[in-house]
C-alpha cells in the first residue's frame, strides 16, 4: 500500500502567496507531503488535475443558515447551506449563532450546535452575536472565547437584534479583552426607522424603496461611529459587508490612522446595481438585504479595496428566502425578509470577475481562504495549501465555461441573485479533510461529517 490516501497530481497550485505546478501527497485527512513529482504508486488514490488549478477551500466567514428572521427562517439549514457551499468549492463556513434575548452566550451557542451537528457537510466555526447584555452575557465571554467561540457579532440596526452604543463598546471591550474580534453591521437605525415610516406613510410600499430608506451615507456614518467605539474601547474591528465607498473610506482612513480595523465585502455588491430593485412582479425582492445593493459606481472603489487591502475578506452573507417568503412583505418592504443566497457562487464568481478587476488568482486565494484563516484563529489549519494543514482544496478547471443558472444550483431556494451570470472556470471537485466530497457539480460526501471548528484567538491583519 502507498504512503498516501490520496494523490493529487499535476494541477497547479495555488495558495495566497505562490503558484506553481506540483503533486499533493494526503494522509488521514492532512497534507503530508508537496513535491514536484510522486509516483501513482505511492498512493491508494491517484486524482490527476492535470491542466486544472487546485485551490485552498474556499472559507466564507459570513452566512446565517436556518437564521430566525421576520417571522421565519432563512430556508438553507446547515445540511442544504454546507452541500451547496461544498459543490461551489467552500470547505468551511462561520455562521452567525444570534442570541434570543434573555437567553445566555452558553445556551446560544448550545441552539446553533443542534441547528448544525450531524448537518453541517463541511467544517464550521460559530460567530455568537450578541443581542442581549442584560444578564451575565458579558461575564460569558471569556469562557465562550476559551470553548472555541472567538469572534463576536454586533447589530446596530434590526429591532430584538441591535444593540445601543453604550453596549456596543461594552462588548467590544470585554471580547477584545480575550483576544476576539467583533464584527459589526453598520448601519443608522433611527435613519431607517425616519425614512421607512415616511415612505410607507406616503404610499411607497413596493421593495424599490427598500434602498433608498438605507443610503449609503448612513453606512458610511454607522461604520465611521463604530470605529470611535473601537478606538475608545482599544479594540480590533471587522466592518462586515462593507457595500459601499463611504464604508470602505472610513476603514481605509482608520487602517491609515494604525488602528486595527479590518473590513470584509460580498460578492453582491462587487457585481450587482441598484437597478435590480426595479425588477417587475416583485423581483425586486430577490434583492432586499441588507446593506442594500448599491449604484454601480461604487464597484471599482469596492474592488481597489479588496486590491490594495483595504478590505481583507470576502464573504457571501448568505441568507436565502424564497420568493414566497419574500412575498410576507409583498405591501410593505420593510417586512420583506432580509437576505439572498450566494454560498454556492463566491469561489466561482470571484473566479471569473476577481482578474477582470485586477485580483490575480493569489489575491482571491487571500481574501477568500487565507485571511479569513488567519483573522478568525484557523491558520494554518484551514485556509491554505502547505503540508500539515487539513487536506481541504478543490480542484477548478478552467475550461468549463458556465452560465449561472438557478436550476445548476444546490442551495434551498428558488431563485439566485447571479442569474444569467458567466462563469469562465468552475470547481469540479471539493476535498474536505482529504475526503472527496463534490464532483462535476454534485455532492458526493456523507451528510452530516462537517466538523465544528474549536477556533483559536482572532488575529488583526
Ligand atoms: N442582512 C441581511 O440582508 N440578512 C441577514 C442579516 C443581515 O444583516
Ligand atoms: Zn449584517
Ligand atoms: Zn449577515
Amino acid at each position: 500500500m502507498g504512503k498516501f490516501d490520496t494523490l493529487i497530481k499535476n494541477g497547479i497550485i495555488v495558495t495566497a502567496s505562490d503558484r506553481y505546478k506540483g503533486d499533493i501527497g494526503i494522509k488521514d485527512g492532512k497534507i503530508e507531503e508537496i513535491s514536484l513529482k510522486m509516483a501513482d504508486s505511492d498512493a491508494k488514490k491517484v486524482i490527476d488535475a492535470e491542466g486544472k488549478y487546485v485551490f485552498p477551500g474556499g472559507i466564507d466567514a459570513h452566512t446565517h443558515l436556518d437564521m430566525p428572521f421576520g417571522g421565519t427562517f432563512s430556508s438553507d439549514n446547515f445540511l442544504t447551506g454546507t452541500r451547496a457551499a461544498a459543490v461551489g468549492g467552500t470547505t468551511s463556513v462561520i455562521d452567525y449563532a444570534i442570541q434570543p434575548i434573555g437567553d445566555t452566550l452558553e445556551n446560544t451557542a448550545k441552539i446553533w450546535r443542534e441547528k448544525a451537528d450531524g448537518k453541517a457537510c463541511i467544517d464550521y466555526g460559530i460567530h455568537i452575536a450578541v443581542t442581549d447584555t442584560k444578564g451575565k452575557t458579558l461575564e460569558e465571554i471569556p469562557k465562550m472565547v476559551q470553548a472555541g467561540y472567538s469572534s463576536y457579532k454586533v447589530f446596530m440596526v434590526y429591532d430584538n437584534m441591535r444593540v445601543e452604543d453604550d453596549d456596543l463598546i461594552k462588548i467590544l471591550k470585554t471580547a477584545s479583552n480575550e483576544g476576539a474580534i467583533i464584527g459589526v453591521h453598520c448601519e443608522n437605525y433611527y435613519v431607517i426607522k425616519y425614512l421607512t415610516e415616511k415612505f410607507l406613510k406616503e404610499g411607497k410600499i413596493g421593495p424599490e424603496y427598500h434602498p433608498l430608506s438605507r443610503p449609503a451615507v448612513i453606512e458610511g456614518e454607522a461604520a465611521n461611529r463604530a470605529i470611535v467605539l473601537s478606538e475608545i474601547a482599544k479594540a480590533p474591528l471587522m466592518v462586515v459587508h462593507s457595500s459601499c465607498k463611504e464604508s470602505v473610506e472610513e476603514i481605509r482612513a482608520a487602517r491609515a490612522k494604525g488602528l486595527p480595523v479590518m473590513g470584509e465585502t460580498c460578492p453582491q455588491y462587487l457585481l450587482l446595481s441598484e437597478e435590480c430593485y426595479h425588477e417587475e412582479n416583485f423581483g425586486g425582492s430577490k434583492y432586499v438585504m441588507s446593506p442594500p445593493i448599491r449604484n454601480k459606481s461604487n464597484w471599482s472603489e469596492l474592488w481597489r479595496a479588496v486590491r490594495e487591502g483595504d478590505l481583507q475578506t470576502v464573504s457571501t452573507d448568505h441568507c436565502p428566502f424564497f420568493m414566497k417568503q419574500k412575498e410576507l412583505g409583498i405591501n410593505d418592504f420593510s417586512k420583506i425578509p432580509n437576505g439572498a443566497p450566494g454560498i454556492e457562487l463566491r469561489m466561482p464568481l470571484m473566479l471569473t470577475y476577481g482578474p477582470k478587476n485586477g485580483l490575480s488568482f493569489e489575491k482571491i486565494v487571500e481574501v477568500t481562504a487565507s485571511n479569513p484563516a488567519k483573522i478568525y484563529g484557523m491558520y494554518p489549519k484551514k485556509g491554505t495549501i502547505a503540508v500539515g494543514s487539513d487536506a481541504d482544496m478543490f480542484i477548478y478547471d478552467p475550461d468549463k465555461k458556465m452560465k449561472v443558472t438557478v436550476n445548476m444550483l444546490h442551495e434551498n431556494v428558488d431563485y439566485t441573485p447571479f442569474e444569467g451570470f458567466e462563469l469562465s472556470g468552475y470547481p469540479v471537485m471539493t476535498l474536505s479533510r482529504g475526503e472527496v466530497i463534490a464532483e462535476d457539480g454534485e455532492y458526493t460526501g456523507k451528510e452530516g461529517r462537517g466538523e465544528f471548528l474549536r477556533r483559536g484567538k482572532c488575529t488583526v491583519i
